[in-house]
């Protein structure tokens, strides 16, 4: 499917998303969430994806949500249109996993986007910010809620309330991103690792996600649980015996996704 907004490709199991408005550094508007949403749920349903990769340009990620879109709307407009909620909440329904390729600006929805994404990887350039303060306005896609949980309050208030930009390494030292590698290794080595991730049983890719996802939810006591259900659960898979099988059998598991 051709899209306007964003690039889609998908090569060895591994869908690459490309957010395309190069004139407005990536800012999300209505068209490019409506489109990432279609695009998601279609890399969801279909066989060749295992993985998901979001990434931009090498000079933004996203530099957060259209304020061009936004600037003349009314609470009316906003409230009743219910702005970006639907097509925003659409990465929260995708199964498979997604890594957020972050070169260069990631600010306002761009950081949001990339923190609602499983994990972030980024390149040594990368910039992330919570400036909507600047704007008159407050982050409306998560950032107070999921900035505060990856890098705890003191930082997460900073961010929000000074709209500072916080670099690579800082974000790597705060757990805000999982890795940060070369900006011109970006996406060789994300896809790399969704290289690794697509070699699972993908029943159990989905599994994890749901544990470690469970964990923002629900109260220490319950998500450990949950976790122990669903690992009990395992046992009545093809894959759990394939794996265990091939560890004794000191070769590669063969992963049937069942
Ligand atoms: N929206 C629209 N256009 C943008 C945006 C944006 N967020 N960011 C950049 N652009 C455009 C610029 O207007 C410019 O266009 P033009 O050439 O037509 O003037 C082009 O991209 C290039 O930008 P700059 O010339 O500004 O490039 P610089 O390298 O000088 O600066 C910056 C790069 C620092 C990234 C700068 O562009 C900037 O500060 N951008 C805005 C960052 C920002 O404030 N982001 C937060 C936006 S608000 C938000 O994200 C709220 C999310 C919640 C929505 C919830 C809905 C429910």
């Amino acid at each position: 499917m051709a899209y306007e907004t964003l690039i889609v490709e998908i090569e060895d199991y591994v869908a690459l998303i490309r957010l395309n408005r190069p004139d407005a550094l990536n800012a999300l508007n209505s068209k490019l969430l409506s489109e990432l949403a279609t695009a998601l749920h279609a890399a969801d349903a279909d066989d060749a994806v295992r993985c998901i990769i979001i990434t931009g340009s090498e000079k933004a990620f996203a530099a957060g949500a259209d304020i061009k879109e936004m600037s003349q709307k009314s609470f009316v407009d906003m409230f009743s249109s219910d702005f970006f909620a639907g097509d925003s909440d659409a990465i929260l329904r995708t199964r498979k996993p997604i890594i957020a390729a972050v070169s260069g600006y990631a600010l306002g929805g761009g950081c949001e986007l990339a923190m609602a994404c499983d994990f972030i990887i980024c390149s040594d350039t990368a910039k992330f910010g919570q400036p909507e303060i600047n704007l008159g306005v407050v982050a409306g896609i998560g950032g107070t809620q999921r900035l505060t949980r990856f890098v705890g309050k003191s930082k997460s208030m900073d961010m929000h309330l000074t709209g500072r930009f916080m670099d690579a390494a800082e974000a790597e030292r705060c757990g805000l991103v999982s890795r940060v590698v070369p900006a011109k290794d970006l996406l060789t080595e994300v896809k790399k690792v969704a290289a690794k991730i697509a070699e699972k049983s993908m029943l159990t890719t989905m599994v994890v996600k749901e544990c470690v996802n469970r964990s923002y939810e629900t109260t220490l006591r319950e998500g450990i649980l949950f976790e122990r259900r669903v690992f009990h659960a395992l046992f009545a898979t093809e894959d759990q015996k394939e794996g265990m099988a091939a560890f004794l059998e000191k070769r590669q598991p063969q992963f049937r996704d069942r």
